[in-house]
């Protein structure tokens, strides 16, 4: 990734500062990145991602890249070069990355706050998660209200193998989290554009504090350094917690008597009632629930040929492991236990389903249906809200397939 900022195509500059204009409220910019996103030519890949496998991905803008359904094979992990990306501000410049192990964190809200290098984070502990990432807008494509932001349909998640060090052992050697403190909060690393207030454009979020039991502080994902992209050097992981929690090249981990006032947790990312803005009375989105889909077989593989075919797909119970997972193949009116196949990679992970049908010819709608060790089964609807969060609805996540 040896993709320099000055070296980046023009086109990805503008797109990025319309992004992060558009963040800012800044509405003429906003629609000019619409219009862009409505073009129909495939668009290339940005520079930052230039690495990615252009065939296996959607590149909705400079910002915003979906891995194709079609994509996600059967071996549980997301390869990262087929792995989605979501920045919410223009990525940050490839030279955060040229010297790793100096990156700093600034550790807060613990008896003894103070910054500390990767090198020295890598002394103090070593534990790895395999975890489900996913975009809280995953299957935003599917509202049939069209909320505004990235329309995915299934591709804004993957299943990552994350490394780093436990949060607890650094907040250990830290002297413990001070008295009071609620909430864990990441900051991410970006340099802000000038001019705007910080705090409507910086990602900053926080999760419940208990989530410091299983969170990392990651350098590797799938084997190698974290790249750029996904949150390289550093990144918070928070598994069972929706992506926009896990901050990229975080800059500041800090526990807080209150949750941050940045716009992104105080308005951005809530479970607004349709026609209604964000507000903080509103829930955070933030655990993920129990979700599934097939991956194929699907429309775009073209007609299918009669006869027996392995219906496979991924399921994740975002908190909690996966029980089980049915199977239609007449919509939902009947259903059939799915074989979970493939390593258990923990409950963080997502699982592999397939179930083996004769499908005669005709038209067949294919649909799964998770249930997690809670008890939970994945709901038939959507629940409705303003900006197209957290779509679980396995109807919507159905797929119609032909057999000739
Ligand atoms: N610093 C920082 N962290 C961030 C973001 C960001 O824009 N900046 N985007 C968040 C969102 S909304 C998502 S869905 C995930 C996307 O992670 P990925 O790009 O590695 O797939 O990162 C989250 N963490
Ligand atoms: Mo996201």
């Amino acid at each position: 990734m040896p993709t320099t900022p000055h070296s980046l195509p023009r086109r990805r500059l503008l797109t990025g500062s319309a992004s992060a204009l558009a963040a800012a409220g800044l509405a003429s910019f906003h629609q000019g990145a619409l219009a862009q996103a409505a073009a129909p030519a495939a668009k290339p890949l940005p520079g930052y991602a230039g690495w990615k496998k252009a065939d296996a991905v959607i590149v909705h803008s400079s910002t915003t890249i979906e891995t194709k359904r079609s994509a996600f094979g059967t071996s549980v992990i997301t390869p990262t070069d087929q792995l989605y990306v979501r920045n919410n501000l223009p990525s940050p410049p490839e030279s955060i990355v040229a010297d790793r192990d100096a990156w700093e964190v600034q550790i807060e809200g613990v008896k003894q706050p103070r910054r500390i290098s990767v090198r020295e984070l890598k002394t103090l502990g070593l534990e790895t998660v395999t975890m489900v990432l996913q975009c809280s807008g995953n299957g935003r494509g599917f509202f049939p209200s069209k909320p505004s932001g990235t329309p995915w349909t299934v591709g804004a998640a993957g299943c990552v193998v994350w490394s780093g060090v436990p949060v607890r052992d650094v907040v250990k050697a830290l002297g413990g989290v001070a008295d009071g403190m609620k909430y864990m909060t990441g900051t991410g690393g970006e340099v802000l554009p000038p001019g705007i207030d910080p705090k409507s454009v910086i990602v900053e979020r926080s999760v419940p504090a208990e989530a410091l039991q299983d969170a990392l502080l990651a350098w590797e994902m799938n084997g190698e350094p974290i790249p750029l992209a996904h949150g390289g050097p550093l990144r918070l992981i928070v598994p069972g917690y929706t992506g926009v929690n896990n901050i990229k090249y975080i800059k500041q981990l800090a526990f807080t008597a209150q949750e941050s006032d940045a716009k992104i947790m105080s308005h951005g990312y809530r479970i607004s009632p349709p026609g209604s803005k964000g507000d903080p009375s509103q829930p955070s989105v933030q655990e993920m629930s129990v979700k599934s889909w097939i991956n194929s077989p699907l429309p775009e593989d073209g007609p299918q040929a009669a006869g027996v075919v392995q219906i496979h797909g991924v399921a994740f119970g975002g908190m909690h492991a996966v029980k089980g997972v049915e199977v239609s193949i007449d919509g939902g009116k009947t259903w059939k236990a799915a074989r979970l196949v493939g390593p258990d990679m923990g409950k963080y992970a997502w699982r592999q389903f397939v179930l083996q049908a004769q499908l005669p010819k005709g038209t067949h709608v294919l649909a799964s249906r998770a249930t997690d060790m809670q008890g939970n089964v994945q709901p038939e609807t959507r629940g409705e809200n303003q900006s197209g969060y957290n779509n679980t609805s396995w109807a919507d996540h159905a797929v119609t397939v032909t057999v000739a």
